[in-house]
């Protein structure tokens, strides 16, 4: 049929002309529908618009047992855009292609001979990973989170390795305006954290990170990353370096690690500024969108977000993504909110077995998940609960919470219908609020 049209129409001069307009106009439609979905792909660049990363100098501080589970991820990730990085640990080792280097080497030889944090680095250092069992490692990485820190030989070995980090990265890079420190769970939004540096003067001392306490030392959670300005960072490690043995000391009685870096920022004047929920400890999943570390004012949903820590190696790629998809599709930086709205409530339903939802208050009794639901209901302001056995847990905050094991035998649910009231609660506490500044 077309070859005879075809034949047809080109019979005269004339038609052939039409023909060929035809066949451009044809062109010309398909080139203009198709062109900026092939060139898209080319033209989208992760690594645009952070030129500032010139000016930092990042360390990414692991351990052994978790280096080759964690660090991996983190190099088409968070690692991708980055032009001066160095990766540490507590044993010198190849991961994956990528030099891991031993953050300790430099530490006192009294010490590393002697105390008794330092057995566990001088095994790794005699005989490499086939120091300690499979069994052995796998329990020290099971080891609980506390208050009081990990019950594993590694997490007893961290605190020593922030003052030769600090030491280290000056050497490194001693032109970088700013340092920024992160652990092998932390995620950095570079876009937003580059964004917000640029509010502070680097040439004057800064000490940036998610507060914490210990004592009367304020200083910033190592987990949500922190940043450290060059004169700030000049001053603490020439300080300790001509204290050595007081800091050497004042590590052996402590138990953590960003504590001790913080006593000693405080020893030189350079005081902790407030980052949360700028920079967070907790991971999307987890997080409190309404309050958090920063007193009943700081919603987090209102920030922009540069950080979020604890977040499982799998999910690297998701968040990744995530991100990525949206600086295509919006010319502005991510709020927590938004990740909210993206990465959280579509995966909040009704109810979910096998899943904690991490609800924390006012725990009761009910004899089964559609009492604890009521108990929930009674009660206007509870957004979500969780029943294990005849224990209903309810709470104010709405969190997603992950995964348990069948073990456990936890169902979660969640007030769906107050959500659209808590969104609504929230977008009118924020009155433009972006960054947290001093
Ligand atoms: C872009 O922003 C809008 C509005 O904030 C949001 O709904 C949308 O999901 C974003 N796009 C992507 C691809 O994340
Ligand atoms: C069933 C239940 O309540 N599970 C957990 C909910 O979240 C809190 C805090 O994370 C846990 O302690 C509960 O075990």
């Amino acid at each position: 049929m077309l070859p005879t049209l075809l034949s047809r129409l080109t019979r005269s001069p004339s038609r052939v002309f039409i023909v060929i307009l035809i066949i451009l106009v044809i062109c010309q439609l398909f080139s203009i529908r198709s062109q900026p979905i092939a060139n898209f792909g080319n033209r989208y660049d992760p690594c645009e618009g952070l030129e500032g990363l010139d000016d930092i100098f990042v360390t990414l501080r692991t351990g052994t047992t978790e280096a080759p589970k964690k660090l991996p991820a983190h190099y088409t990730t968070t690692l991708r855009c980055l032009q001066h990085y160095e990766l540490y640990s507590d044993f010198e080792e190849v991961i994956e292609g990528k030099h891991v280097y031993d953050v300790l080497d430099e530490v006192n030889p009294d010490i590393v001979a002697t105390h008794p944090d330092f057995v566990y680095y001088n095994k790794l250092k005699g005989k490499g990973r086939d120091a300690f069992t499979a069994e052995e490692i796998a329990q020290w990485a099971a080891a609980k989170n506390t208050n009081g820190g990990r019950d594993s030989p590694g997490w007893r070995l961290d605190k020593w390795k922030f003052l030769p980090l600090a030491d280290k990265a000056l050497r490194i890079r001693p032109q970088a305006k700013w340092f920024v420190f992160i652990e092998s769970d932390t995620y950095v939004l570079w876009k937003s954290l580059v964004a917000w540096l640029e509010h502070f003067d680097a040439s004057k001392p800064w000490y940036l990170g998610q507060q914490m306490q210990i004592g009367d030392v304020v200083f910033a959670y190592g987990g949500a990353g922190f940043a450290i300005s060059q004169p700030a960072l000049k001053k603490v490690v020439e300080h300790r370096n001509t204290n050595l043995k007081y800091y050497d000391d004042f590590t052996a009685g402590h138990w953590a690690g960003d504590c001790v870096l913080g006593k000693a920022l405080a020893d030189v004047g350079v005081p902790l500024t407030w980052a949360f929920p700028t920079l967070s400890s907790e991971e999307p999943a987890d997080t409190d969108f309404e309050s958090g570390f920063g007193g009943p004012t700081k919603h987090p949903w209102c920030y922009y977000a540069a950080s979020y820590h604890h977040l499982p190696p799998i999910e690297y790629p998701e968040f990744y993504s995530f991100e990525q998809n949206w600086y295509q599709a919006n010319n502005t930086l991510i709020r927590h909110k938004d990740v909210f709205y993206n990465y959280v409530l579509p995966r909040i339903t009704d109810e979910r077995d096998d899943w904690d939802n991490h609800s924390d208050k006012d725990e009761e009794t009910a004899s089964s998940f559609a009492a604890c639901r009521n108990a929930c209901k009674s009660n206007p302001a509870c957004m979500q609960f969780s029943v294990s056995g005849y224990t209903c847990k309810t709470s104010t905050a709405l969190r997603l919470g992950r995964k348990a094991s069948a073990a456990e035998q936890v169902r979660s649910g969640w007030m769906v219908d107050r959500i659209d009231a808590f969104i609504e609660r929230m977008e009118s506490a924020c009155n433009n609020r972006d960054w947290v500044l001093p």
